[in-house]
């Protein structure tokens, strides 16, 4: 099964938008392996985004990302890297569709809510990033057999 690493952004935390956002992988079915509040380091976060180092943009990004705490979780589930971002949105809100998360809550590029790997090896790469210590491995019973055929 596939895993993701999704991360509310300073602005979602603070908007009071973790539930919610939590709230739609719940509903989708995808099954929660890590939750955690953090207050990252400029280098963690300069590792996070460390294939945009060289985009203009990267700077702003690193002092948005440094203004306030971030929830990162871990969610597993079938095709959850590309469902996922479908269910965040576009990078640019205002061409992302009602109905995805950043549709529905926000309106600039530079303050997008929230983050989800874009691959399965940037998954991977992110999840052992924010949590090297490792997820929670846990069975659902009953629930994995409603959601999955
Ligand atoms: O994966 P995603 O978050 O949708 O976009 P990336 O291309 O990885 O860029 C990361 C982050 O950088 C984006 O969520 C907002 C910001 N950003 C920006 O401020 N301006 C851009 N033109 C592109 C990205
Ligand atoms: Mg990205």
């Amino acid at each position: 099964m596939e895993r993701t690493y999704i991360m509310v952004k300073p602005d979602g935390v603070e908007r009071g938008l973790v539930g919610e956002i939590v709230k739609r992988f719940e509903q989708k079915g995808y099954q929660l392996l890590a939750i955690q509040l953090f207050k990252p380091t400029r280098e963690h976060l300069h590792e996070h985004y460390q294939d945009l180092k060289e985009k203009p943009f990267f700077p702003p990004l690193i002092e948005y990302m440094l203004s306030g705490p971030v929830v990162g979780m871990v969610w597993e589930g079938k095709e959850i890297v590309k469902t996922g971002r479908r269910m965040l949105g576009e990078t640019n809100p205002l061409s992302s569709l009602p109905g995805t998360i950043r549709g529905d809550f926000c309106v600039e590029t530079g303050r997008n809510l929230c983050h989800g790997s874009d691959s399965v090896e940037s998954a991977e790469r992110e999840i052992a990033l924010w949590f090297p210590s490792g997820v929670i491995q846990w069975e659902r019973t009953k629930v994995q057999k409603l959601i999955y055929e």
